[in-house]
C-alpha cells in the first residue's frame, strides 16, 4: 500500500518557548525540531511529501465550538494589548483564573473581559502556552489532517499527516496537553461526513486523547479506542480515559479506554492495541492517533515500548485492512522520534 505524507513547514512558527508546569516556567518538550525530525525521517524513506490545501475557518467547526476558534485566532493579538506583557511580563498567553463549576451560579459562565481570565475558560492546563505564530501553525495542522483525509476519500488507502502541534487533548470547547485543535477529530468528522460510514480512530499515544473520546462520545458513527498510561496512577489527563468510560446516549458501546500501568512494555502495549482493532472492526476506515512517547525512553510517559513494538503495532492495523489515516501526537524522544514514526509506517504499510 502507498502512503503519503502531508506536510507543511508552517509548523515553525509554533514556538511554545517552555510550559508553566505547577507554576514554574520549564523548557518544555513540544518544540519545533519534533516536526524537522519526523520530516528528515520520512524524507530519508523515500515517502512523497505534499503540501495541505487551502482552508477555510468553518471547515474547523465540524468538531470545534465557534468560541473556542475565535479565542485561538485572537488570543495572542489580545495579550499583546492587554498589560500582561509589560506587567508582571509574561510575554506568551497563559490562563490565570478558572472558572470552577461549583462556584458557578450560571454553568455558562460570562464571557470575561480579562484575557487572562478568558483563556482560563478555554485552557484546561497552564502548560499549553500561546505565542506569536501558534494560530498559524495549528491552522496549518488542521489542515494537513483535513488534506490527509480528503486523500483517503478520494481513494488513497495510507495518508499520513506530520503535524505539530498535537490535537487528542482538545475537545469541542477546550485546549490543553500541548494540544490547541483537534487534528485526528477533524480527519475523523471529514471521513465520516465523506464516505456517509463508520471511522474508527485509535489513539495508541501514551496519554489518553480526552478531547477525541469527548468530541465522539455519543457518536455510533465515529468509534473512539485509545490505550495509555492509566491516569488513576497519577498521569495526565488525570480526570478521564477510565475503562468504565464507554459512551454516552448513541455513542453507547462505542468509546474503548484501555489503561496501562507504568512500566509496560511490548506485550501489554500491544494486547491493548489489539483489542482496539477488535473495538474497530465495524468500521469502514481507521483514523490513528500516533503518538509515539509510549517509547521507553520517552520524557513525558513510564510505558517502555520498543522501537520494534512500534512496528508490530502498525502491523496490528494494517491487519484491519481498512483505509487510514495517521495523525501525529506525541513523542518527545528527538533522538528516536524519526525512527519510531517510520517503525510504525513501515509496520502500518508493509506488516
Ligand atoms: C500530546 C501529548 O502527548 N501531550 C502530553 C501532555 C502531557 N504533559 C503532562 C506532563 C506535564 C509534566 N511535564 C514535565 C515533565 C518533566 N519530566
Ligand atoms: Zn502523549
Amino acid at each position: 500500500m502507498a502512503l503519503t505524507v502531508v506536510y507543511s513547514p508552517d509548523h515553525v512558527r509554533h514556538v511554545p518557548d517552555g510550559e508553566i508546569w505547577v507554576g514554574v516556567r520549564i523548557a518544555g518538550t513540544e518544540l519545533p525540531s519534533r516536526g524537522e525530525a519526523i520530516h528528515a525521517a520520512v524524507t530519508a524513506i523515500g515517502y512523497p511529501v505534499v503540501a495541505p490545501h487551502a482552508i477555510e475557518d468553518d471547515e474547523l467547526l465540524s468538531v470545534h465550538d465557534p468560541a473556542l476558534v475565535r479565542f485561538l485566532k485572537n488570543a495572542y493579538s489580545d495579550w499583546q494589548t492587554s498589560d500582561y506583557p509589560r506587567d508582571p511580563g509574561q510575554d506568551r498567553v497563559v490562563p490565570y483564573a478558572f472558572p470552577h463549576p461549583d462556584m458557578l451560579v450560571d454553568p455558562r459562565p460570562r464571557h470575561p473581559t480579562s484575557v487572562g481570565a478568558r483563556t482560563g475558560l478555554f485552557a484546561l492546563d497552564t502548560m499549553t502556552l500561546i505565542g506569536p505564530g501558534t494560530w498559524d501553525a495549528v491552522r496549518a495542522a488542521a489542515a494537513c489532517a483535513l488534506t490527509a483525509a480528503d486523500l483517503i476519500l478520494a481513494g488513497s488507502e495510507l495518508a499520513y499527516a506530520a503535524v505539530r502541534p498535537p490535537g487528542h487533548h482538545s475537545g469541542r470547547s477546550f485546549y490543553g496537553g500541548s494540544c490547541y485543535l483537534n487534528n485526528a477529530a477533524l480527519a475523523a468528522r471529514r471521513v465520516a461526513d465523506g464516505t456517509g460510514e463508520r471511522v474508527a480512530v485509535i489513539d495508541i499515544d501514551a496519554h489518553h486523547g480526552n478531547g477525541t473520546q469527548q468530541i465522539f462520545y455519543e457518536s455510533s458513527q465515529v468509534l473512539y479506542g485509545s490505550v495509555h498510561i492509566d491516569p488513576g496512577a497519577g498521569y495526565f489527563p488525570h480526570w478521564v480515559g477510565f475503562p468504565e468510560e464507554t459512551g454516552r446516549a448513541d455513542g453507547e458501546g462505542s468509546n474503548k479506554n484501555v489503561t496501562l500501568s507504568p512500566g509496560t512494555g511490548d506485550a501489554g502495549w500491544l494486547a491493548g492495541i489489539q483489542e482496539l482493532v477488535e473495538h474497530s472492526s465495524s468500521a469502514s476506515s481507521v483514523v490513528v492517533s500516533l503518538g509515539v512517547d509510549s517509547f521507553l525512553d520517552d520524557p513525558e510517559s513510564p510505558l517502555a515500548v520498543s522501537v520494534e513494538g512500534h512496528h508490530r503495532a502498525g502491523g496490528l492495523i494494517k491487519d484491519l485492512e481498512k483505509p487510514t489515516v495517521v495523525v501525529q501526537e506525541g513523542g518527545y524522544n528527538l533522538d528516536h522520534l524519526g525512527e519510531l514514526v517510520v517503525a510504525f509506517l513501515d509496520g502500518l504499510e508493509n506488516g
